[in-house]
């Protein structure tokens, strides 16, 4: 009997302790903490049963995160206007889902509100002068679209300065705005090269490019786009040169929330559907003359063949109104930053694969 019993507790207190593994093995595990500087908040996942098309289409236009401030990218003219080569990927991505471009709109955000504005679910997808980094992918949970333009983090100097190498920027101050991985490069590279200097930080590209160019600072860095964009409006532009030196990789393209693959294979493919026009010779002028080609890439490309576009949710001829509407690769570029711009910046690595460059879309297949 008393046998009996003692076989009874230890089979209670076994079954007790099984259950308490189980349980710790079924817990979720915490959070882990985050390691970058620039984030600022946790990514909100996809609650709303709705896909983000579903959204977008009831809403009747598609809301990107963009800039107003840097000419040529992302800029809010005096009449109300958004221009530039983001704000024309915002308006890619309204050509293909509703057959119409103007049903975009730009929501601006600066630098540190950007990646908030997209996790909250107030804005679909980011389109900013923004970096992809590992980080941001894992941490931020945003997954980001092919880059649309391959940059590089510069540096910005007066003209009357002597200031030419790195190490003539020992012990001086460098503007720069949080929230960037500018302000991250920077320490970095400046670390890596034994060079001391006083970070002056600023929260928007206007306060940092005003401190700069009152002499707050000897030296401004951001991407190097940014500085060929906001030097077009400085006071006196010909007073500042760009050094001759590169601080990082800036790949810079769309980015959407982790969470609904059906949206980002949707952007990702209209933008590559913008490099595989330039391939072919497709422009806004000329695609409606290739609708009796017979040519079986072209045909998958403008909807005459299969059903691509169908296969993200979206009509058949998408890609044909992004090229109709917008245009192909080379014309956004050229249109934004081209040799008739002010900005007239060589296409370098943002030429297609097929010219020495890093574009390079998979087939439509
Ligand atoms: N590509 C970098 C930098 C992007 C960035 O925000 N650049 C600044 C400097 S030009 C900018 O656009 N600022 C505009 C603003 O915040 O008002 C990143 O993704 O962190």
């Amino acid at each position: 009997m008393l046998k009996g019993k003692k076989v009874q507790t230890v089979a209670l207190i076994l079954s007790m302790v099984v259950g308490m593994v189980i349980a710790a093995c079924l817990a979720p595990a915490a959070a882990p903490a985050s390691t970058t500087a620039e984030e600022p908040a946790a990514p909100v996942a996809q609650t709303d049963a709705k896909s983000t098309l579903d959204i977008v289409k009831e809403r009747g236009k598609i809301i990107c995160v963009g800039n107003a401030v840097l000419p040529g990218f992302g800029f809010l003219d005096e009449a109300g206007v958004f221009t530039g080569f983001d704000v024309d990927y915002c308006k890619a991505l309204a050509a293909a889902i509703f057959g119409d471009a103007t049903k975009a709109e730009i929501r601006a955000t600066t630098a540190s509100e950007r990646f908030t504005v997209l996790q909250s679910g107030e804005a679909d997808v980011l389109i900013r002068n923004t970096t992809d980094t590992m980080s941001r992918e894992t941490d931020l949970g945003m997954n980001f679209a092919p880059t649309t333009f391959y940059d590089g983090q510069g540096i910005m100097v007066h003209k009357d300065s002597s200031i030419v190498t790195l190490q003539d920027l020992n012990g001086a101050s460098i503007c720069v705005q949080t929230g960037t991985t500018t302000e991250l490069n920077l320490a970095d590279q400046m670390a890596a090269a034994g060079v001391s200097y006083e970070p002056v930080v600023f929260e928007t590209a206007d306060e940092v490019t005003t401190a700069y160019e009152e002499g707050r600072c000897d030296a401004w860095t951001t991407d190097k786009s940014g500085l060929v964009s906001r030097q077009t409006v400085m006071a006196d532009p010909s007073a500042h040169e760009i050094m001759n030196v590169t601080l990082s990789k800036e790949p810079l393209g769309p980015a959407v929330r982790h969470g609904d693959d059906q949206w980002y294979d949707l952007v990702t493919w209209v933008v590559y559907a913008t490099f595989t026009a330039e391939e072919m010779g497709i422009t806004s002028a000329n695609v409606d003359t290739f609708m009796d080609t017979e040519d079986p890439n072209i045909m998958k490309l403008l909807g005459l063949e299969g059903e691509f576009c169908s296969k993200v949710g979206l009509a058949n001829d998408c890609f044909v109104q992004v090229i109709k509407q917008v245009g192909n690769y080379g014309e956004i570029y050229n249109k934004n930053l081209g040799p008739d711009t002010v900005f007239n910046l060589p296409r370098g690595l943002n030429s297609l694969y097929t010219e020495g460059g890093l574009l390079y879309a998979p087939p439509i297949r």
